[in-house]
């Protein structure tokens, strides 16, 4: 790891129970999704971001919320949950419901939140890395000084596409970071069966592009440097490659059964001791932040919030027949800006 885990500390007491009721929100809305995808409340895919959520909650608070661009692949329910957006809606999306982000027709991989500059939600490995490329284009074309994050996986890490999009960006000094979420394993399989490195930063080496490996596991680590990489893009307008280490606790999405097949039950315990909200928990208590009453009371009230979120998604109707057609093709000019 880069870093010794000593880390200048800039919140505030407000802060971190804001960052540590969000971790709790998210854990606690995808086992809900877990849970509707068992008994068929949920169609097509859905991938949960349990055991990473210190990762999308520190990235998250280290742009400019609402200004700066966001997109990552398909395991992407804590991005916009963390920005801010309606939790009942992305629920209902998940649902297949009328009133979702996407009308009922994107569901979980699909979830976008424009207000929020949430881009999606993309099912395609890899696929969605040369866009992340375009809004930075966009931004730096418009003499804006947003950033852009694009997340991906460790497995989408091989595409081809992302090895184009890395190479445009070097050359067109775009302000996006990548962030390689290397929870270790891709779909039915795991880093050293798929990566000829598994050094996966190293990738930006070639391009030019400043790249690093970071912990994704400690929400103050991930904070700082998540802040200092966020800062140097916006203010050089370069690209960037981060490969931060995480552990995904479950299987690939709601229906692998068989991740035994590549990683052990001993292994996977053995992780899960490195639980990022355990870690934030024990840090707030032995600072005398939080006691362990207010603590047990959060939680409590993170599985409140998310079987209200849940019983509201739940009362939307299914989208009539006719909606298959609608926002197929539009004829709108594009508005420049977006
Ligand atoms: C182009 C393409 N190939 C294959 C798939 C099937 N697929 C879905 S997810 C996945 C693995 C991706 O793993 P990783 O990038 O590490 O992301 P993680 O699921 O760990 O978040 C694969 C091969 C796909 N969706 N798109
Ligand atoms: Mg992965």
């Amino acid at each position: 790891m880069a870093k010794p885990a000593q880390v200048e500390l800039k919140e505030s007491a407000a802060d971190l129970e804001l960052y540590y009721r969000q971790m709790l929100e998210i854990r606690a809305f995808e086992t809900r999704c877990n849970q509707i995808y068992r008994q068929g409340k949920a169609g097509g895919y859905l991938h949960v971001y349990i055991g990473m959520e210190a990762t999308g909650v520190g990235w998250l608070h280290a742009i400019k919320q609402g200004y700066d661009n966001v997109m990552t692949a398909y395991r992407d329910h804590a991005q916009p949950l963390v920005l801010g957006s309606d939790p009942v809606r992305l629920m209902a999306e998940i649902m297949g419901r009328k009133d979702g982000y996407s009308k009922g027709k994107g569901g979980s991989m699909h979830l976008y939140d424009f207000e929020k500059r949430f881009y999606g939600g993309w099912g395609i490995v890899g696929g969605h890395t040369p866009l992340g490329a375009g809004l930075a284009f966009g931004s730096k074309y418009l003499g804006e000084d947003r950033v852009t994050l694009c997340f991906l996986g460790d497995g989408a890490s091989n595409a081809g596409v992302f090895f184009e999009s890395l190479n445009m960006a070097a050359l067109w000094d775009l302000p996006v970071i990548y962030l390689i979420e290397n929870n270790e394993f891709a779909m039915g399989t795991r880093l050293e069966y798929h990566a000829s490195d598994t050094e996966l930063h190293k990738r930006g080496f070639p391009f030019g592009i400043k790249h690093e490996r970071v912990d994704g596991m400690d929400l103050l680590q991930v904070l700082s440097d998540a802040r200092r990489i966020v800062d140097y893009v916006r203010k050089e307008q370069k690209p960037y490659l981060v490969e931060i280490m995480n552990y995904r606790f479950s299987g690939h999405g709601a229906a692998d059964n068989d991740r035994q097949l590549y990683r052990t039950k001993e292994e996977e315990q053995e992780n899960m001791l490195r639980d990022p909200i355990k870690r934030l928990e024990d840090y707030l208590r032995k600072s005398n932040l939080m006691t362990d009453e207010k603590m047990e009371a959060m939680q409590l009230a993170a599985e409140e919030w998310a079987d209200g979120v849940l019983e509201e998604a739940d009362k939307s109707p299914f989208p009539d027949d006719e909606e298959v057609y609608r926002d197929v093709y539009t004829d709108m000019e594009p508005e420049v800006g977006h």
